[in-house]
């Protein structure tokens, strides 16, 4: 009887022992991260909501990692928005406000006009679009396609991953995704992709078109090394509504920093559709990274278990939910939709 105790007593010892030099704490000191971060655009009032997305990353991913979280406003954060997030977030946490010229209308927009066709909009008798009649939503959508970049705090950085307050990881991501990103020369990567509402871009497509033949781009509109089939229907080569969803996306800062890019972007810009219409920063962006990437930099993350209300992506197979520990529920994957474009980027890469 004592004697077990006393051998109890030993085994204890020892595995305390072992656990000190197992302290978790230690190889996640050393760990060297690539030179990335999180970046996430919202307002004061989008708190609680990031706060919940903050500790699922953290739970799925980011306490492993550490990485950096650059937060923007077009308004000044708050010191409570401050505290609570930084304490939060694993990394170093860093708060910046936009500037004015990079969310504000350009002198070039005529009121008058911008007023009737959003009145149109709204009035739509089938039924307006979303965010039809929000000035603050054009801001976003051309913030999020021509400037997040530019800004000073992400400056110090090659990959970011943009997450939005309210998205969840269904699944862990036990790997180290920039990493991934990197070592595979991927300059892209996103989950979910679908059709956009044409409502709201009726003359996106053609600015585009023109806006590549003013700079002397137009033959990337055919290249078939590029992404362009993902976008551009061959049938009619026209925009086939395809883009990849925004909210969430790991990518390349050089990219958006480069000449073609920007040189795009402008040509888009000068026409005012960002607020004649509606543009979404989705489709714009997937436009011209679809030009101006060649293929096999454009990564499809079909095993990030992802929710961005109301669509989710959901892995399938059961070994893979039970190994990361999916809270998805499988039947709800976005993937199968008929306004998916997942099965469509698939076909492309397969003739890569
Ligand atoms: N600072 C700031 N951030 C904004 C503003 N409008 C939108 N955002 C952020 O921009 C991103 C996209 O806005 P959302 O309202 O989520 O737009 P969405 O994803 O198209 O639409 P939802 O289905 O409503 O989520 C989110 O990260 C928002 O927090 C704004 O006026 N100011
Ligand atoms: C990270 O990337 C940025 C932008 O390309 C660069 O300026 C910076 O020197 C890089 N930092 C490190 C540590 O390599
Ligand atoms: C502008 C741009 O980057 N275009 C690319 C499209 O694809 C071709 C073929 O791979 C590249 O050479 C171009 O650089
Ligand atoms: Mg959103």
């Amino acid at each position: 009887m004592f004697l077990s105790y006393y051998i109890l007593f030993l085994i204890r010892i020892i595995f305390c022992f072992a656990q000190f030099l197992d302290d978790p704490q230690q190889p996640i000191e050393q760990y060297k991260p690539a030179n990335a971060t999180f970046y996430t655009l919202c307002r004061n009032s989008d708190l609680y909501d990031i706060l919940e997305t903050i500790n699922n990353y953290n739970n799925r991913f980011n306490s492993e990692y550490r990485y950096d979280w650059v937060f923007l406003n077009d308004q000044q954060f708050t010191d409570e928005f401050k505290k609570l997030v930084k304490v939060s977030v694993a990394g170093h946490a860093y708060f910046g406000q936009i500037p004015s010229q990079h969310w504000s209308l350009p002198n070039s927009v005529d009121h008058d006009t911008m007023k009737e066709n959003m009145q149109k909009m709204i009035n739509d008798p089938d039924g307006a679009p979303p965010y039809a009649d929000s000035m603050s939503y054009r801001h976003m959508c051309r913030f999020e396609s021509g400037f997040f970049f530019k800004h000073e705090l992400l400056q110090k950085y090659d990959y970011f991953w943009r997450v939005e307050p309210g998205v969840k990881l269904r699944c862990d991501v036990n790997y180290d995704l920039f990493k991934y990103m990197i070592d595979n020369k991927y300059d892209h990567g996103f989950t979910i992709s679908m059709l956009e509402y044409s409502k709201t871009i009726p003359s996106l497509f053609e600015t585009f078109r023109k806006s590549l033949v003013s700079l002397g781009l137009s033959k990337l509109l055919s290249d078939s090394r590029n992404y362009s089939g993902f976008v551009i229907d061959p049938k009619n080569g026209q925009y086939n509504h395809c883009h990849f969803w925004t909210n969430f996306e790991i990518g390349n800062l050089n990219v958006f920093r480069s000449k073609e890019y920007n040189q795009i972007f402008n040509e888009l810009d000068k026409s005012n559709g960002f607020y004649y219409e509606r543009w979404g920063d989705a489709p714009v962006r997937s436009l011209i990274l679809s030009m101006i990437l060649v293929k096999g930099k454009i990564k499809r993350f079909d095993e990030i278990g992802y929710t961005h209300p109301p669509y989710t992506q959901c892995p399938q197979e059961e070994g893979f939910r039970v190994s990361n520990r999916c809270s998805c529920n499988p039947d709800t994957d976005f993937t199968s939709k008929w306004f998916s474009c997942s099965g469509h980027f698939d076909g492309l890469e397969q003739q890569h």
